[in-house]
């Protein structure tokens, strides 16, 4: 009996182990941030010297691969590895914690904007000529995102001027001050960072939100405008020293508030244009000092003192474009008078003419392309728009006068960025997605035919190209760790030059940018 009471206390006990086992102490994520990531990371997950930590901020890292950076650290960062102080589940935790919304949309105003802004070197003490002997104008800045930094390459030679740190995951397109002397830079989490080619200093920086979108620079050099999804918000500032000027709040008639999809500068209407994510209207904003006032019905721009019925007198006042469907993405004519967008359905695309301020036209885009993916060139004597699809292995070319599809041409996948020069016959687009990554195809632009497809590291993926300012080097990416830049004779296609470089993404041209290339994006 006595045998038979023992065993099934010992069964008991085992059973009740495993019990507890299953049902093991529940981890408190929250109290776990605290302790090891809010003193970088801020108490409220919205960034400090370390990135922001929420879904918005996240959404490009794989949750496995977040939880392999708590555990072993970055290359080429502050942050330790806690492999050793915390267990696997407690880093389980803290990434399902850091992948869950906050909840509210959260305040980043101008009071926080000011208290961001840092002065590395003060723009009265900067040089009056450059201290390298390169051509100004056809330096290359290059995003290497596998370590979060930017290399400054000299156009002409192909070798390296400067490579500095940049801010976490840049990304966007860099942006000229209009005589190529500045370059401004953008990360995803709020940081806009201006920098000197003269003097190869860093001037100043600010963060201008919490998820941020894009940066345009006024066609006059005076502005910065940056556009973000977290919170809601159009961001001026100076761009001499990045000083906040104003804070727009994103907000249709009804008072519903809006992401931006994306801000851009129209030079020759003198104004920004910023597409909306979640209110179907284009928002175009004069850049002038007496800015034309515009009609407005809006209770939230009303200025007290003037007239009912309300004027928007600016500084940068609203004209509300409005449209029947959203417009998530756009690229304009050379002209600026249309902004050509897809449109949420991904079926069809349109046409917005920005004078009269409407849809003119629908435009048979059903592959969604990825925005400052398209280039415009003359085929046959007319103006047509080229782009690949970010969702299937075609590009599309359209005639910009009948807004009607003149080609789709079959890739071997779906691409992100396609881009020529003037001086060159061939366009290239790369193949982003799939097994032939490592593709690019080079479009003859007098026959809309693809006449070669290079493979400059099979297995690894290949994209973006831009040309030097004469268009005769055509650049591309190696995007791996161990990448490279590779640099072809634009004209035989073939491989002139190979530059290591870690994960670099995009790679911006100083003279093609603010001369507005028809080639690239601006
Ligand atoms: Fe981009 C530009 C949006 C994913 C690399 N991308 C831009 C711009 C926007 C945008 C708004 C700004 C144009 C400008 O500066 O004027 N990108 C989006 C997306 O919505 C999308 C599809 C999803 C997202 O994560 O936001 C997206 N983009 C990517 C990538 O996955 C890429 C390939 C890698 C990365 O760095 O994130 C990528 N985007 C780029 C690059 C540019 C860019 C290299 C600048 C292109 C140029 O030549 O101007």
């Amino acid at each position: 009996m006595l045998q038979l009471i023992k065993g099934l206390a010992a069964v008991i006990v085992i059973a009740a182990l495993f019990a507890g086992q299953a049902r093991a102490e529940p981890i408190e994520a929250e109290a776990l941030y605290k302790a090891h990531c809010a003193s970088c990371h801020g108490a409220a997950r919205l960034g400090g010297i370390g990135p922001a930590l929420l879904p918005e901020n996240l959404k490009r890292l794989r949750k496995a691969k977040a939880a392999k950076v708590i555990e072993r650290s970055r290359p080429a960062v502050q942050m330790p590895a806690f492999g050793g102080t915390l267990s696997g589940r407690q880093i389980d935790a803290l990434v399902d914690y850091i992948y869950t919304p906050l909840g509210y949309v959260p305040m980043w105003d101008m009071a926080e904007i000011e208290k961001s802004h840092v002065i590395h070197n003060a723009p009265s003490g900067l040089p009056s000529k450059p201290v390298h002997d390169a051509d100004p104008l056809n330096l290359f800045t290059v995003v290497e995102t596998g370590d979060h930094h930017v290399t400054l390459l000299d156009g002409d030679k192909f070798e390296p001027l400067w490579r500095f740190p940049s801010r976490f995951a840049l990304h966007g397109g860099a942006k000229y001050s209009p005589d190529g002397r500045f370059v401004y830079l953008a990360s995803r989490d709020g940081w806009v960072s201006k920098y000197d080619l003269w003097s190869l200093k860093p001037v100043t920086e600010v963060r201008v939100g919490i998820n941020t979108r894009n940066i345009a620079v006024s066609g006059d050099g005076r502005y910065v405008m940056a556009g973000n999804t977290l919170p809601h918000t159009l961001v001026v500032l100076d761009a001499r020293d990045l000083k906040p000027v104003k804070v727009i709040q994103v907000k249709g008639d009804k008072g519903k508030t809006s992401r931006v999809s994306a801000v851009y500068t129209a030079k020759s209407r003198s104004s920004f244009i910023a597409a909306l994510k979640d209110i179907p209207e284009i928002w175009e904003m004069s850049y002038e000092d007496n800015p034309k006032p515009v009609a407005i019905g809006y209770v939230h721009n009303y200025q007290p003192g003037h007239e009912e019925g309300a004027f928007d007198y600016g500084p940068f006042p609203i004209r509300r474009i409005k449209l029947d469907d959203y417009l998530d993405d756009f690229f304009f004519d050379q002209s600026y008078r249309h902004a050509i967008g897809a449109a949420r359905n991904a079926k069809n695309g349109q046409v917005v003419n920005l004078t009269v301020g409407r849809k003119i036209a629908d435009i048979d885009l059903s592959g969604l392309p990825h925005l400052g993916s398209g280039i415009t060139f003359r085929y046959q004597g007319r103006p047509v728009l080229a782009t690949p699809h970010l969702k299937d292995g075609m590009v599309s070319v359209i005639d910009m006068k009948s807004w009607k599809t003149i080609k789709r041409i079959k890739t071997l996948g779906p691409g992100f960025f396609m881009r020529s020069h003037e001086k060159t016959p061939y366009a290239w687009v790369d193949v982003f997605f799939g097994k032939h990554r490592d593709a690019l195809h080079v479009i003859d632009k007098r026959t809309l035919e693809i006449v070669k497809t290079l493979r400059p590291e099979p297995g690894k993926t290949a994209a973006h190209v831009e040309f030097t300012r004469d268009g005769r080097y055509a650049l591309v990416s190696i995007w791996d760790k161990d990448g490279a830049l590779v640099v072809y004779d634009a004209e035989t296609l073939e491989e002139v030059k190979r530059i290591p470089m870690n994960k670099p993404s995009g790679k911006y041209n100083v003279f093609n940018k603010i001369m507005l290339s028809a080639g690239t994006s601006h």
